[in-house]
């Protein structure tokens, strides 16, 4: 039994982090064998697919292990069991080919630890625990809930946390209540300052899936984008065909990633001085005269500013901070002139790195406009989407205030900022938006969302939370109601729109019944809908017949789609990539590209990028650096059987001059502590290798589960999360720098004295 005192410090609440164990929920170990973990498309695997055709029924869906989103078939067996799931061939997300976390999708569904019925928090004998309750009695609770606090509060007060799939029913749920209080780490904790950093360069986003034209580049620029470990499907499957083609790979890394293992060039960066590599590449193209000069006269503006702004900014100069060389610089910046306009510097995805995020994405949106690569064959494709219809219902209520009132302080935020409305949640006389409940759906804020102590103080204060999941994650702990959703393996869902090369729209049908007690996120949210009197909101019977109407509307059927699983419509907006003999509008402020940008000087900001130092590791402590692995999603695939099997947990990666100066061996066990004193709650393997700098550590986000019901995931590894306790807030757009943060290295069990 992990003690009480081990929690301590997430546990000062009122509201107690339930471990359940007495329950007997927890379940037993499956024993699931590790089916083919590896994409279809080899000739041998075309003929077990043309077998499976012959005994097996095929159902349309789309992945959610991950945001990319690859349609794919899921096939049953005569008895209706899930067998295999396989990429759909027509899905230009995935062309026919899962990675290792889609195919292990069958084992999200077999998970025998998952949540298998609402749960109630009670007391009994004075100690907090969970009942297990019937549907009725969990949306019962929650609607009389909700209508409290929208009669006392008003309905602003319900804040919506959420991610993925299941968030657009509870988004729906929200609005028609009168709420836009809401929020998704995938934005503030994610991809935020790329696309504020991109639009007012550009005057779009870059989105999902990234419009990176890798299929054709010449060049390609990875800046801490560590594709490979990072699986988006397509890009991985484009890179490798790049690499095959001999384009130039570039990959600035303080680690040696997969990406940089496959590289032309690695520049093993000083960590958080990526700005002055930038503008000192800026620099060199400038000087050198090997920018797209066509292209930026036509297009741009603001340049003459720009070149004497980077003036200063030598090889030279960079190198002192970057740990550069001069010639490297030099080097990297001819082969992305030479390969212009057919060259991608990378936004990158997760670029929440030093406050300073959305300038470093100025800079790179701005090397790539001097590069001439945005709307270019081998560079950005000018992307293209479906839009979806809603199903008819009448018009929101306009709420008093939402989510741009909880990020006033960041001008530039274009979503709910999660760290504000968390925020707001706790009491203070100065809050002007108060947040008294929340729902969270399909995220696991305790472990996505840094700064432990600012979640678990807006908790304690909450006079409500309801969260519905899969598993009984981190974040269900703290519900006082827990709802079961059922996998997207077992539910009709919203119509797959993304932004692509053709527009598209993908098909998510029911392959297989709900396990267990297990509900639809659309089912959950119109049965809380209809308690709370919003019938006019929810005039269907179910999410296909919302499918239907919808794909009626987009000239098709489900007939069709059960057959194709994927569409695809002709192009609308026009041609993928600039035409030269044309006039173009960029939707900025001046119609052209702002190398400039007069909007961040008016806000006072720094009208173009500049290199600012941050802080350094103190003696004995390391710098904590952390990223993906190609078989997990965050925290939501640790436990998954197919999944866990693969890697089950995750390892220390230290330089071998620091195991030496530390005495560590591989494999020896240790914990973190990091320059707040927070230390970690369990153990870690070392993994002495050359591939990491001496000043970082590194290990892969997602483990460290401390709840005891998810089997296969308790207590393997170190949660990152909790060791990030120091954030550098972005001034622009509200994003949470997480790379700041130190750690020391501890080879003495600091929990000795406490039971384990
Ligand atoms: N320390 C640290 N923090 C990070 C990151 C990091 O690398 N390190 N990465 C950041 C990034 S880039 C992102 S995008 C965010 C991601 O942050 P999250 O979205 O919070 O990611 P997950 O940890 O996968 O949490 C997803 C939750 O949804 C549940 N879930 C899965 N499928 C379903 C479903 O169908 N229905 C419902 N209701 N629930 C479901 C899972 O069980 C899990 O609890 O995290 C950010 N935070
Ligand atoms: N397998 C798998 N793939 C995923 C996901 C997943 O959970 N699992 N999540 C998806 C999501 S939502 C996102 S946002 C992306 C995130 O993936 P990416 O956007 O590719 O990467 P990051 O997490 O920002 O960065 C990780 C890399 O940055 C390097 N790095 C650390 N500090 C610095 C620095 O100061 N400078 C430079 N140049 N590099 C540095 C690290 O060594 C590491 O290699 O991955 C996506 N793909
Ligand atoms: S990249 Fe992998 S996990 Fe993500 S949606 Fe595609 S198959 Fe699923
Ligand atoms: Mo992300």
């Amino acid at each position: 039994m992990l003690s009480i005192i081990l929690y301590s410090n997430m546990n000062t609440t009122r509201r107690k982090f339930i471990k359940i164990s007495a329950l007997g929920l927890g379940g037993v170990a499956t024993t699931t064998s590790v089916i083919n973990m590896f994409g279809s498309n080899s000739v041998i695997e075309g003929l077990a697919i043309n077998n499976i055709e012959k005994k097996y029924k095929r159902t349309a869906t789309y992945c959610e292990i991950c945001f990319w989103k690859c349609a794919a078939w899921a096939y049953t067996d005569e008895e209706g069991k899930l067998t295999k799931i396989i990429g759909n061939k027509d899905d230009p997300h995935c062309n026919g080919r899962l990675c290792p976390r889609g195919t292990g999708g069958v084992g999200m569904y077999a998970d025998e630890d998952r949540l298998k019925t609402p749960l109630i928090r009670t007391v009994v004998n004075g100690e907090q625990t969970y009942r297990e309750a019937s549907w009725d009695e969990a949306l019962d609770l929650i609607a009389t809930k909700f209508k409290a606090i929208k009669k006392e509060h008003g309905a602003e007060a319900l804040g919506l946390l959420k991610h993925g799939c299941p968030g657009a029913h509870f988004e729906h749920l929200f609005r028609a209540f009168g709420s836009d209080t809401m929020a998704e780490p995938a934005y503030a904790q994610c991809r935020g300052p790329r696309e504020t950093g991109f639009a007012l360069t550009f005057g779009s986003w870059v989105g999902s899936p990234e419009p990176t034209d890798i299929r054709d580049t010449k060049c390609l620029v990875l800046i801490g984008s560590h594709i490979g470990e990072n699986m988006h499907n397509t890009q991985i499957q484009e890179m490798s065909e790049a690499i095959d083609r001999k384009a130039t790979i570039i990959t600035v890394d303080p680690r040696l990633s997969t990406a940089a293992s496959k590289s032309n060039y690695w520049l093993p960066i000083k960590p958080a001085t990526d700005i002055a590599l930038l503008l000192a590449w800026m620099n060199v193209l400038i000087e050198e005269g090997i920018y797209d000069k066509k292209y930026v006269e036509k297009y741009a503006t603001g340049f003459d500013e720009l070149k004497e702004h980077v003036r200063q900014f030598t090889p030279e100069w960079a190198y002192g901070i970057t740990t550069i060389k001069p010639e490297v610089i030099r080097k990297t910046a001819r082969a992305m002139g030479a390969a212009s306009p057919s060259v991608i510097i990378h936004p990158g995805r997760h670029v929440v790195w030093y406050g300073d995020d959305t300038q470093r994405e100025r800079a790179i949106a701005i090397l790539n406009a001097l590069l001439g690569s945005w709307g270019r064959r081998g560079g950005f494709y000018f992307k293209e989407k479906i839009n979806v219809p809603s199903f008819p219902h009448p018009p929101y209520p306009k709420p008093k205030w939402n989510w741009e009132e909880l990020g006033e302080k960041y001008p530039l935020a274009q979503m709910g900022i999660t760290t504000e409305l968390i925020r707001a949640s706790i009491p203070h006389k100065d809050n002007k938006y108060p947040v008294k409940a929340w729902m969270i759906g399909g995220t696991n804020i305790t472990k996505s969302i840094p700064d432990k102590k600012l979640i678990t103080k807006a908790i304690d204060a909450l006079d409500f939370l309801v969260v519905i999941d899969t598993m009984p994650m981190d974040v269900t702990g703290y519900a006082d109601v827990v709802l079961p959703e059922c996998t997207y393996l077992e539910r009709c869902d919203i119509l797959r729109s993304a932004t692509n090369r053709e527009p598209n729209i993908a098909i998510r049908l029911p392959v297989v019944k709900p396990k267990y007690n297990s509900k639809p996120g659309y089912w959950i949210a119109k049965e809380i809908g209809m308690r709370l009197g919003l019938d006019d909101y929810f005039d269907y019977k179910d999410m296909k017949e919302v499918v239907e109407w919808q794909l009626k509307e987009l000239g098709t059927s489900l007939e069709e789609m059960k057959k194709i699983g994927v569409k695809k419509y002709p192009r609308k907006s026009g041609p993928l990539y600039l035409v030269e003999s044309e006039e173009h509008e960029f939707p900025t402020a001046s119609g052209r590209i702002e190398l400039y940008s007069h909007d961040l000087k008016d806000l006072g900001f720094d009208p173009m990028p500049l290199y600012t130092k941050h802080p350094e590791p103190p003696q004995g402590y390391y710098r904590l650096n952390y990223g993906r692995a190609p078989m997990h999603t965050f925290s939501r695939t640790v436990n998954n059987p197919n999944l866990s099997a693969l890697k089950d947990e995750n390892k220390l990666w230290v330089n071998p001059k620091v195991a030496r100066i530390i005495g560590l061996k591989n494999d020896q066990k240790v914990w973190l502590k990091n320059q707040d004193d927070i230390i970690s709650t369990f153990a870690i393997k070392v993994r002495i290798t050359e591939r990491i700098r001496w000043d970082s550590v590194y290990m892969v986000h997602g483990f460290g589960h401390r709840d005891k019901r998810l089997t296969r995931a308790f207590g393997k590894g170190i949660n990152d999360t909790e060791l990030i306790s120091r954030i550098f807030v972005d001034p622009i757009m509200g994003g949470t720098g997480m790379r700041g943060n130190f750690v020391a290295i501890l080879t003495e069990n600091p929990h000795k004295n406490i039971e384990v």
